[in-house]
Formats: structure tokens, sequence, C-alpha cells
């Protein structure tokens, strides 16, 4: 799915600012047809999560619906153009009407959707746009969860370790295309000694007897490489590859030309020219051996909790070049496109995930020993709907971040079961989709210590061995040198069974900013910088380990429990990114060995 962007031919507006917001406590929004008018409303900004703008645990911990409302003023101008209305997300789910006519439903809340409303706008006047947004986790959800009926009200429960924000976390756009127009672009590129090959794929809608044009321009805006159809392949001689901290980037513009050679539509994509491949125990990139360094990450500010906001993205990308990061996983849902668009034009390397986190009995709130009674797939729990939603979330991903140089690896779960037979079924399909949908990015999923080597029945599916460990933390707490010997053990039989690359995807202590201590104590500062020195040694003496991301960049929010104090504190930053001790000690070696 294309972004929306301005040019000869096409024109957008971000709807964001205040809207109206009420929450429907009763459940009776769609009966009252609430998207006439909604009562009580206030104000709330968009992109942000609702649930901390108030001094309110009745709105912070709401479960079920919330409905935005706001008015645009689609320019008459626009009379003779398709209108298009984009939610960049919505979480979890959501339905929108423009006036009294619903015009869009969408499940998964971290990609986007879209409605033409081309017939149901007016130009020249305002228009009402409403949006019911529910935040319910259930069983057929990515991510999954469940909600309790308890005598003091619905409570969401789920078995992923991040607070569960919800409302319209990304921009909201109102934009044109021409009627005949490009609907979506599919670029792979690859590298031949010195010139650099970029395959391109277009399809149009309403584009009978229009040709399509492709033009690569560099940076100085010079054409390098030029082609007609609606497919081919371009060729830049001397061709100045993408690659890990040089985000080098090429600007494709296709264009629906008509017979006088008059362009009708244009739409114009930057591009990466850079290969990704796994050779043995290696993860490629342009044909070099590529080690990843950095975090995990999480969308979660104070206040504006997974609100998208470029302040906080820049600082944070600023804190990642500090610190000497050249990568950062999606943990545990597709970030902002403007997350990854930065990412690609600084050359950090990405892997992608979906937000299938949570698939796991096994663990309740990111700490083992979740309901015993219960199995993690069957129909009751996690079964076909929840896999058919997991399929669309896969899909949407790839449509969505495909052209991307900066996503290497897509990662299709994060810590789900995976020594069971069930959870074989439920996955296989799954990776068969991604590879089917994406055969240019290797393929992988994030493994639990609840499935060790000889009894992950998922891993053999990956190209890449993704490894969440918290030795030295949930096992051996205070004890690195048993967590030591474990650990090492634990990687040279992934090494010997699988030789594929492992990364470690996860490996972190929480710990509280300022608590010190003379004998490494676990919270301590201290016991963070030993526990990741102590991973360090052990990722030197193993030629598989192809990339260290430590959990995580910055606290993070998460829902209540006896184990988190005012949230996770795995961060290497506070949750204001204010540097604990272990900032400076992965700094040193990230900046200077790696
Ligand atoms: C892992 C999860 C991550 C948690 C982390 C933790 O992947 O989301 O936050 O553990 O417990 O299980 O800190």
């Amino acid at each position: 799915m294309l972004r929306p962007i301005a040019n000869a031919q096409r024109d957008r507006y971000r709807l964001d600012g205040l809207w109206d917001f009420t929450v429907d406590v009763e459940g009776v929004g769609r009966s009252q047809r609430w998207w006439r008018t909604l009562p009580d409303a206030v104000e709330v900004p968009v992109p942000a999560s609702y649930n901390d703008l108030f001094a309110d645990p009745e709105i912070r911990d709401h479960v079920g619906e919330v409905w935005y409302q706001t008015s645009v003023h689609v320019p008459a101008r626009w009379s003779g153009e398709r209108i298009v209305l984009r939610f960049d997300a919505a979480t979890h789910r959501a339905v929108v009407w423009v006036g009294e006519q619903q015009v869009a439903e969408h499940e998964g809340g971290y990609t986007p959707f879209e409605a033409d409303v081309t017939d149901v706008v007016t130009p020249g006047a305002d228009n009402r746009v409403t949006v019911v947004v529910d935040n319910t986790l259930n069983w057929a959800s990515i991510p999954p969860g469940h909600v309790e009926d308890t005598p003091d009200g619905k409570r969401q429960r789920y078995h992923h370790d991040f607070f569960n924000y919800a409302g319209l976390h990304r921009p909201v756009w109102l934009y044109t295309t021409p009627k005949a127009h490009v609907d979506d672009v599919t670029v792979v590129t690859g590298l031949n000694g010195t010139t650099g090959t970029v395959n391109y794929e277009v399809e149009a809608r309403g584009a009978e007897g229009l040709t399509v044009h492709a033009a690569l321009r560099d940076s100085s805006g010079a054409e390098v490489a030029a082609g007609d159809g609606a497919s081919g392949t371009l060729e830049i001689v001397d061709v100045h590859p993408w690659r890990p901290g040089e985000g080098h980037l090429y600007e494709l513009g296709v264009e629906l030309r008509d017979a006088s050679g008059t362009s009708v539509d244009a739409y114009s994509l930057n591009v990466g020219v850079r290969t990704v491949a796994v050779d043995g125990n290696r993860f490629l990139i342009n044909g070099e051996p590529f080690y990843f360094t950095g975090f995990g990450m999480h969308e979660d500010h104070a206040v504006r909790g997974k609100g998208h906001d470029d302040v906080s993205m820049v600082h944070d990308f600023a804190l990642l070049d500090w610190i000497g990061a050249n990568s950062l996983r999606t943990s545990h849902y597709p970030y902002a496109e403007e997350v990854l668009d930065y990412a690609d034009r600084h050359g950090i390397v990405v892997i992608d995930e979906t937000a299938a986190v949570g698939l796991n009995l096994g663990v309740a709130g990111g700490i083992l020993g979740g309901p015993p009674d219960q199995r993690t797939f069957s129909e009751d729990t996690i079964g076909n709907q929840t896999q058919r939603n997991h399929r669309q979330a896969i899909r949407e991903l790839v449509a969505r971040d495909k052209n991307h140089p900066s996503v290497v690896l897509w990662s299709i779960a994060n810590e789900p079961e995976s020594h069971t037979e069930e959870s074989r079924k439920y996955f296989q399909p799954l990776f068969e989709e991604t590879r089917r949908l994406d055969p240019s990015r290797p393929v992988g999923f994030v493994n639990i210590m609840l499935a060790p080597p000889d009894k992950c029945v998922l891993t053999e599916l990956a190209d890449v061995v993704m490894l969440n460990r918290y030795y030295g933390w949930y096992t051996h707490p205070g004890d690195l040198a048993a967590a030591e010997r474990g650990l090492e053990a634990e990687l040279l039989e992934w090494e010997r069974r699988y030789g594929k690359p492992i990364v470690m995807t996860e490996y972190g202590a929480d710990t509280v900013a300022g608590l010190h201590s003379v004998t490494p104590q676990p919270w301590s500062e201290e016991y963070q910088v030993e526990f990741l020195e102590m991973y360090h040694r052990v990722f030197d003496r193993i030629e598989s380990v192809a990339g260290e991301q430590v959990w995580n960049f910055a606290d993070f929010a998460t829902g209540s429990g006896f184990a988190r104090v005012d949230g996770n504190k795995k961060g290497v930053f506070t949750r204001e990114r204010r540097p604990k001790a272990a900032a400076f000690s992965l700094r040193r070696r990230w900046r200077s060995e790696k």
C-alpha cells in the first residue's frame, strides 16, 4: 500500500490535531449512532494513545470502544479527483464513517488501512469523519488476549509484556490521486559487481490505454536509468549501494503517460540498492558479513504512549547513533512508517516484526508461568481464526514495508510456543506465506527459552536463529558465573544443530537508574553492566553469533505485576532517555570493537 504523497498530480492533508473523543463506557455508541454526534465529547490529540492523557483510571483501563470525530474541509479543487481517507494505524480495530456512511473497517492495530471516499465526501464543504476504535484483545486478535468479566467490570488479560495502549497512534490522511492512478509499486534490488539492478513492478488502476514510464534519479536529481513498461529492470552503472551506516538512496519515479506523452499520474519512492542473504552461519548484506548491534525497542513515551511523534523519533535515533547501534528490531509490532523511512535514510538495519506476541500460554506478562491448564493452540484459545488474522497481519506488513532497504529480515512472531506439534501446524503455513510474499528477504521468528535447541520445532523453518535469553536474570539471578556456563552451552548447541546465523534478539536485566551496589546485585546499574559484558564475552567466543540486540533500548510501560516496578526497567536508557551506566559500556564496545 503506497503512502500518500503530494506532487503535480496528487495532493494530501494530514488530519492531525485535536479531535472530539468519547469513551463508550456502556457500549451504546453504535446503537445510538454516535457517528452523528458524539455525546459529552472531550478533546484529544491525534496521533497519541488516549490512555495517559487524563487523570482518570476509567479512561486508562477502559476495555472496549472509544469514539473519535473531526470535521475536515475538502477543497473544491479536489472535485474530479479520486479522494482517499487513510489511517496509518488504529489500535487494535476500527470502523470509520464519513457523514452517515460507513467507509472502512479494519482489524489489527499497527498497519494502515484506507477507503476510497470519492463518492462520499462533498468537495467545497466540511465533512464529518468518525472512527470507533476498539482496544479489546481476544483469542483471535494479533496480539491475542482475553477479557474477563469480574464483579468490578471487564478486565483485559494478555500474555505480552507491554501496556495495551490504544487509539489513533499515527497520522490520518486525506489525499487525492487521479482516477487513473498508480496503485502499487514493488522494488527488488540486486548488485552485480559495480552495477546495481532495480526490478520494479507497477500496478495501476483505471489506466487502460496508458503506458508506464520509470526513471531512477540520484541525489543530485540526475537520471541514472529509465525504462518503459509496467515491470522491468533498471541498471545503474557504478552504483552507490545502500549499506549499514550509510543510507544512500535513489529516487524511483513512475509515471502513467497517455498517447501524447502527458503524465496522468506520477508516484515516487526512495530506493536503496542492496542485497540480503544468509550463507551458512553468516548474515550477508551486499555480500559482506553483517553483525547486528542495537536493541529491541518499543514505541513508548510518557503521556503520549504509542503515539508517533517526530521529536522522540529523531532523539531515539540520535541515541542509537551515539551508542554505536547499527540496527533495531521493531519489537513487538510494526512501527510507524516514519521510523522505517528514517532508518532507510540513515542506514539503520531493521528486523521487522509482526504484532504476533504472546502466543504462548506458558508466559504471563513476559514472565514464565501462565495458567497451567490451558493449551496455547486449541479451538478455545489460539486457533484457526487467530491464524487467519496472523496471516493477514503478515500480508499487510509485507505490503507496507517491502520496499524499505533498511528491512533485512521478517520476524513473524515473538516468543510463541514453539515446542509442540500444534505450534508447528500453526506456523508452517505462515512461514510459507511470508516467503511467497517476499522471496527476497530471510524469514525468522524469535525463540523463547522454554524451547531450547533440542525441543524447538520451528527453527528449522527459519533462515536465522533469533533467541531471547535471560541467563542471569530469570534463571540464575545474581549468579553470572553459572549464567555464563548455561548461555555458552546453549549457544554452542544451537550452532552445532543448525549451522545458521544466531542473532540474540533479547538479553537484559531490569535496572533501577541510580541504584548502585559495590558487589553487583540484580537491579543495580553495576549488575546490568556486568550482565551485558558477560553475554558479550560469550558471543565473542561463538562463531555463529551474528548479532546482539539488548533488551531494551529504554524503560517502558507494562501492565501491572509484582515483577514490574513502574514498568519494565530493562532499558539501557530510562523512559525519559537518560543513560544508565550500561549505555557507556555498550558505547565503548559498539563504537570501538564491533
Ligand atoms: C521477553 C519478551 C519481552 C519482555 C522481556 C522481559 O519478549 O517482551 O519484556 O522478556 O521479561 O519474554 O523483560
